[in-house]
């Protein structure tokens, strides 16, 4: 079905995997369990990569550096063609949120796995995605609106009231971003960053937000099918990050109560439907320290955090992206979602936290994953597989899951003393120090923590780490039990009980 917005919607056997690593192996699963023809594309610096041995049918694309292979439009259509896949998943990174390459596909007749070509090119400008969501009825964080000269922007900055932040509309990830506390350096401001937007994006075009500070990160999680019917799977914790690159992610968030997460998720999907939206996608929110929370942007694509989503839910996100594209109705409704206990995501990365985070490469000599109850680990590597400066430096996402968060502290301890890795640097003693922090346990975090009061030199006192640990353990158990207390009606008042006790006593 070719819909009036030219998305492709349609049957497809075979499917071609414009991506690399623990997300092409993803991918590659999904579509294993549905019966789908795999096809892998893969650079010179991943003749060896497991998702291609891992595919179907694999096909060398070019050079390492991904212009010359994950990047290049043409060479992975033209895959596409002469294996004969009639869809194409973008993975995250690389092609996934190009317009263009969207377009592309619907031109030759493929399959996106994604949304339509001109939702990701409106949520592609920050500016157009901010008044297209706010005629929506959206709460977006106060600021200027599009076409406004350098005076009336200041005028409007005076009016908003300092700290502001000048941010890039062809922007995302933090780059062509300034954060401004008075008036006079709002005019370096505007210039440095639409330096560093021009470079970066080619485009220099820059507006200002109020700054919102002390906030979280707090994603939702969507999926809409191509007749209108769009669900939010609950929300993710992300305000660990450090420079832009989340570390740690979890569901649900501390902070989110039922009401919170209906009242996000509903305006999450008032956003999705402003843009026809189709596919899974994400709406990122800041969450200030009263609750109040604003739109930031969407994510038009598979998110490397799906994870702990999936496991909260039980829903397979990349299933369902694939359902989706082959033009099938969503099989949940929203009263179909529950949340049930509790996931934290590590990304294991090739970096040395004890050196500034400096990124690691070599050969991985060998592996030792963890495994047991709970533990998920999504990745692409393997003894022998060498770290190149070429793409991201993560190894691994290591995922645990368990009925309530302080069990899935314990397991998540667990898990990263059983990981072992040895040929590269990793950051597995961050996360080992993160599951320690006193803050991290009682979930008192926000965007600014790693950076600013997150050290691996200090270490919390063995006593405190353990008295926190048990105050949280001692908290959900209290919430556990609270729910399970037997009304005064439904007591069981034979004399079976004591009968029982009795013999547990004289054993
Ligand atoms: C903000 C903000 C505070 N106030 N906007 C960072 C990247 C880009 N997605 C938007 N970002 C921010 N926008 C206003 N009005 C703080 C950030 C921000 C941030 C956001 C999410 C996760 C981590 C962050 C780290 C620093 C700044």
């Amino acid at each position: 079905m070719l819909r009036e917005d030219g998305l492709l919607v349609q049957r497809f056997d075979k499917l071609l995997i414009a991506n690399r690593g623990e997300i092409a192996m993803r991918i590659l699963r999904g579509c294993h369990e549905l019966g789908i023809k795999t096809v892998a594309v893969y650079s010179d610096a991943d003749r060896n990569a497991p998702h291609v041995r891992f595919a179907d049918e694999a096909y060398h694309i070019g050079a390492p550096p991904a212009r010359e292979s994950y990047l290049d439009i043409g060479k992975i259509l033209d895959v596409a063609r002469r294996s004969g896949a009639e869809a194409i998943h973008p993975g995250y990174g690389f092609l996934a949120e190009r317009e263009e390459f969207a377009q592309a596909c619907a031109d030759a007749g493929i399959v996106f796995v994604g949304p339509p070509a001109r939702a990701i090119g409106t949520m592609g400008d920050k500016q157009v995605a901010r008044s297209t969501v706010k005629a929506a009825g959206v709460p977006v964080v106060p600021g200027t609106e599009p076409g406004l000269s350098d005076a009336e922007m200041m005028d409007a900055a005076q009016q908003m009231g300092f700290p502001v932040l000048v941010k890039a509309a062809a922007g995302g990830g933090g780059k062509g971003m300034r954060p401004v506390h008075k008036p006079e350096e709002l005019a370096d401001a505007f210039a440095s960053a639409r330096r560093e937007a021009k470079a970066a994006f080619g485009d220099d075009t820059v507006y200002i937000e109020k700054m919102i500070q002390g906030a979280r990160h707090i994603e939702i999680q969507l999926l809409a099918d191509a007749y209108g019917n769009t669900i939010y799977l609950g929300e993710r914790e992300c305000s660990l990050q450090r420079r832009h690159q989340k570390l740690i992610e979890e569901a649900p968030s501390f902070i989110v109560d039922e009401d919170l997460r209906r009242r996000m998720g509903e305006v999450a999907v008032a956003a999705a439907r402003a843009v026809n939206y189709v596919n899974a996608g994400t709406i990122e929110f800041l969450v200030d320290i009263d609750r109040n929370f604003y739109f930031l942007e969407m994510n038009t694509r598979l998110q490397v955090e799906h994870p702990v989503t999936e496991l909260v839910t039980g829903v397979d996100i990349v299933q369902e992206q694939l359902r989706i594209a082959r033009g099938r109705k969503l099989r949940l409704a929203q009263g179909d979602v529950k949340i049930t206990g509790w996931a934290i995501e590590c990304r294991i990365n090739a970096e040395d936290p004890y050196n500034n985070y400096l990124p690691s490469t070599g050969v991985i000599t060998s592996v030792q994953l963890p495994a047991g109850p709970g533990v998920r680990v999504d990745t692409g590597v393997f003894p022998g597989y060498e770290i190149t400066p070429y793409y991201d430096s993560m190894i691994s996402k290591l995922i645990c899951y368990g009925e309530t968060r302080g069990e899935v502290v314990l397991r998540m301890r667990r898990a990263l003393e059983e990981y072992r890795i040895m040929g590269v640097k990793t950051n597995i003693p961050f996360h080992q120090h993160m599951m320690d922090s006193h803050r991290f346990m009682s979930g008192q975090f926000d965007t600014k923590f790693v950076e600013d009061r997150f050290s691996m030199d200090d270490r919390e006192a063995p006593h405190v780490r353990e008295a926190v640990l048990l105050a949280v353990l001692a908290a959900h158990e209290q919430s556990q039990r609270a729910s399970q207390i037997v009304a005064p009606g439904e007591r069981d008042t034979s004399n079976w009980k004591w009968y029982s006790r009795w013999e547990r006593l004289r054993r």
